[in-house]
């Protein structure tokens, strides 16, 4: 341990919850000396006292110790509750700092507020970096993915230890990058969160229809997505699915899943991603459906009002067309995930466009390899599409996954139909089959939407033969007049 008023500390962090400490921890056990602080001192002391022999950590009783103990330029990590806490530290230590130091708010703030706190930080010359942090406590202590927004310069002085400290991919690449400039990756790590959604939500269906129509016990079930997790699903959350659905319950001896309430809770990073995209103009139906599905399950109310209305009584398949139904499954999940990350990947473009913020796609397809929720072998390729063709306008346009939705369709539609025909709710593996067949589509009933707009508002349309903006006059003679001069 090192005197708190001497400089010497690398890093600091203040905000020692889960989260700091780990994060303290995980920069402490790769040789960097950490600075520690925390508003309230008792975490700051418990955890110099329990983890005090894993590196050099220099505990700091109030912000002024900290910033002192930090050498120049100082790099600060703000690991506090997103928020008015989040305003709450960086106003408290703003005043301690000077040009050139950095600050890191590694908590889950919504982009437009690191935007704003970049800004303010900016005209006093020093770097604030909103930095997305996936992995949860285990990843911060072990290596999460890392997703830093900021400036180049900030990137330069920090990017060795977080590189240091993040994930690493299969092939030992560390899985963080600068993502873009002020708010680019608090925005990155609000979609990997949207995508986490719509990805667990098309997971429950499937699961849903092998249980209800292909008639498979969880057990069963848990046996189809470990071999699953061998093949081109192989992630995290198909990984996890499996031993949740293997699980058995203590207490009652049922499968487990049986014994959990069946509404989803949720934090809140989905449906920014949601409310943002409405903002943006972008279509995202996978997870906005994962959004409403979460919050559906939820209302009991609705639910119980609901629970008598008539359905379909199906009996689950035979034994020999339950296997192949399964198959179907497999290629409907895989064609639903393509979609919802091509919706994401969109968000991202749309957003870097909007903002200057130069994202690049294929960048962020590798920093999510390793350490955060939605880490599969899957990102390999998608980072390999966009390797291949920075300007690609959506991963469905890619010659690979275009061929493997192509060969998934006819499947998808049959799981698609299938589960209609079971009552089973799909709003998931349905609005990306829906999305896919309206973006390939060479006439959408748009037209018939925008002439209704035409007729009782005026908005006017375009045509299909001839350049220029028309209106019919509905109320006269139905004549058609140019409105673009
Ligand atoms: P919490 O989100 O529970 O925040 C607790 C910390 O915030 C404590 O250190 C607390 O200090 C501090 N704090 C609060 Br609350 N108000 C403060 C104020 N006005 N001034 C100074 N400090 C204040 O901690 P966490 O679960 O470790 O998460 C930290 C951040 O990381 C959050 O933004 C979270 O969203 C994000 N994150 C969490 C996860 C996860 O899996 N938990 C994953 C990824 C990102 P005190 O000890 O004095 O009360």
């Amino acid at each position: 341990m090192s005197d708190a008023m001497s400089g010497t500390a690398q890093i600091g962090v203040t905000g020692l919850a889960v989260m700091g400490r780990n994060l303290a921890r995980n920069l402490a056990r790769h040789g960097h000396t950490v600075a520690v602080h925390n508003r309230t001192g008792a975490r700051t002391k418990a955890l110099v006292e329990e983890f005090g022999k894993e590196g050099d950590f220099v505990p700091a009783g109030t912000p002024r110790e900290f910033v002192a103990a930090l050498e120049r330029p100082r790099r600060l990590v703000v690991m506090v509750k997103a928020g008015e806490a989040t305003d709450a530290v960086v106003g408290e230590f703003a005043p301690l700092l000077e040009p050139g130091d950095i600050v890191v708010d590694g908590g889950n703030a919504h982009f437009s507020d690191t935007r704003r706190r970049e800004e303010a930080l900016r005209e006093r010359g020093v770097h604030f970096v909103g930095a997305g942090v996936s992995g949860g406590e285990e990843g911060a202590l072990h290596g999460p993915s890392i997703m830093p927004g900021g400036s180049d310069e900030a990137y330069a002085a920090l990017g060795p230890l977080l590189e240091d400290i993040a994930a690493k991919a299969h092939d030992g690449a560390p899985c963080t990058a600068h993502i873009g400039p002020d708010g680019a990756g608090h925005f990155v790590k609000m979609v990997h969160n949207g995508i986490e959604y719509a990805d667990m939500q098309l997971i429950a269906e499937a699961y849903d229809m092998l249980r209800a129509v292909a008639g498979y016990a969880p057990a069963r079930a848990a046996e189809v997505f470990r071999t699953w997790n061998t093949g081109r699903l192989d992630s995290y959350l198909v990984g996890i699915t499996a031993e949740v659905l293997a699980h058995t319950d203590a207490a009652t001896g049922r499968p487990f899943v049986d014994a959990v309430a069946d509404a989803a809770e949720q934090k809140g990073t989905g449906r920014w991603t949601v409310q943002t995209a409405l903002d943006l103009g972008v279509p995202v139906s996978g997870i906005a459906e994962a959004v409403f599905a979460r919050s559906l399950s939820g209302h009991t109310g609705l639910r119980e009002a609901a629970t008598g209305l008539p359905g379909p009584h199906r009996p689950p398949l035979g034994e020999r067309d339950a296997a192949h139904f399964a198959d179907q499954v497999e290629q409907a999940l895989y064609a639903s995930k393509i979609t919802s990350y091509a919706q994401g990947w969109n968000m991202m473009r749309a957003a870097s466009e909007e903002y200057g913020w130069n994202i690049d796609l294929g960048t962020v397809a590798a920093v999510w390899r390793g350490g955060c929720i939605i880490r599969a072998a899957f990102l390999d390729r998608v980072r390999a599409a966009y390797d291949a063709d920075p300007a690609l306008p959506t991963l469905l346009a890619d010659a690979e996954f275009a061929g493997e939705t192509g060969a998934a369709q006819e499947a998808w539609r049959a799981v698609v139909a299938t589960a209609v025909r079971y009552g089973v709710p799909v709003p998931g593996l349905s609005a990306a089959l829906a999305s896919y067949d309206a973006l390939r589509a060479d006439r959408l009933p748009a037209a018939l939407t925008q002439a209704q707009r035409d007729y009782f508002g005026a908005h006017a349309y375009r045509r299909t033969d001839r350049p220029g903006v028309y209106h019919t006059l509905w109320g006269q003679d139905r004549s058609e007049v140019r409105t673009d001069g």
